[in-house]
């Protein structure tokens, strides 16, 4: 009989410190699960960020090097120079990766780094009290945009896979959602793939998951899987954009 328990790469008395009902907390469980299955546990390093995955390091039962305000790829970069028979990834809000990180994530995949780029996308900063972030959608309203986000003010939502694809040294790159259970299997196979193509030294493997932010959109959890479906998908479409091993 299968058992459902914690994952071996997640820390035994791991408290999430996410609010309840986030995504945040299915994307960090994915990731554990992954860890577990391929055997990486001991030998992975982990370049945490800022935001609301910021205590990732208390969650998960890897060796950790915190990387705030939009650096986590530059300090994988050399972690991964110096030690590359690790494994090295990053896991990053929207707001770390592509506003105050872009240079950092996109000089990365432009270097062909061998590192994977986690990007949680839920369309704010959550974690500083749901300000407009790189990825806010035409009309959302956020605590600095409270009468929507114009075009004309604040310009287009960044699409970050597409974005990270077009980087000659990208290896792999795909969007992902958590909205339903299909789509949690494919967010998974998609983070395996991207996972993979490190482990095979073919360069930078990247998955955006687009997630929800229920306490910052004030919606409830069910509500905020809708709005992932209603507005998020039809602006941010799931799909691989890159991989190099479908030639
Ligand atoms: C006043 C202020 N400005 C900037 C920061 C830096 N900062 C920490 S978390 C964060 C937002 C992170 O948002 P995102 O990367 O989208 O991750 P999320 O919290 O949504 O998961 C920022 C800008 C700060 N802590 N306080
Ligand atoms: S503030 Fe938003 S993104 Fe952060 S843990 Fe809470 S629901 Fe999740």
């Amino acid at each position: 009989m299968q058992v459902f328990s914690l994952p071996k790469s997640m820390k035994e008395n791991c408290k999430y410190t996410f609010c309840p009902g986030c995504d945040h907390g299915i994307a960090v469980r994915l990731v554990a699960e992954l860890l577990d299955e391929l055997n990486l546990k001991g030998k992975t390093i982990l370049a945490a960020s800022i935001g609301c995955s910021v205590f990732l390091y208390d969650f998960l039962d890897v060796d950790a090097i915190e990387a705030p305000h939009g650096r986590a790829m530059a300090e994988a970069t050399g972690v991964k120079r110096a030690r590359p028979d690790k494994f090295v990834f990053t896991y990053q809000g929207d707001g770390d990766f592509a506003s105050i990180g872009l240079a950092e994530s996109t000089h990365a995949a432009i270097r062909a780094e061998n590192l994977t780029g986690i990007c949680i996308n839920n369309t704010t900063y959550g974690m500083t009290g749901g300000q407009l972030g790189p990825t806010t959608l035409i009309g959302q309203k956020t605590t600095t945009s409270p009468m929507g986000r114009f075009k004309d003010t604040y310009g287009y939502p960044i699409k970050i896979a597409e974005h990270i694809a077009l980087c000659e040294g990208t290896a792999f790159s795909a969007r992902v959602a958590l909205d339903t259970v299909a789509h949690i299997n494919q967010a998974k196979k998609a983070l395996r793939k991207a996972f993979q193509v490190q482990l095979d030294g073919l360069g930078y493997g990247f998955v955006e998951i687009l997630s929800t932010c229920p306490t910052n959109w004030k919606m409830t959890p069910d509500e905020a899987h809708e709005r992932v479906k209603n507005e998020m998908i039809p602006v941010f479409p799931l799909g691989i954009f890159k991989d190099v091993t479908e030639g």
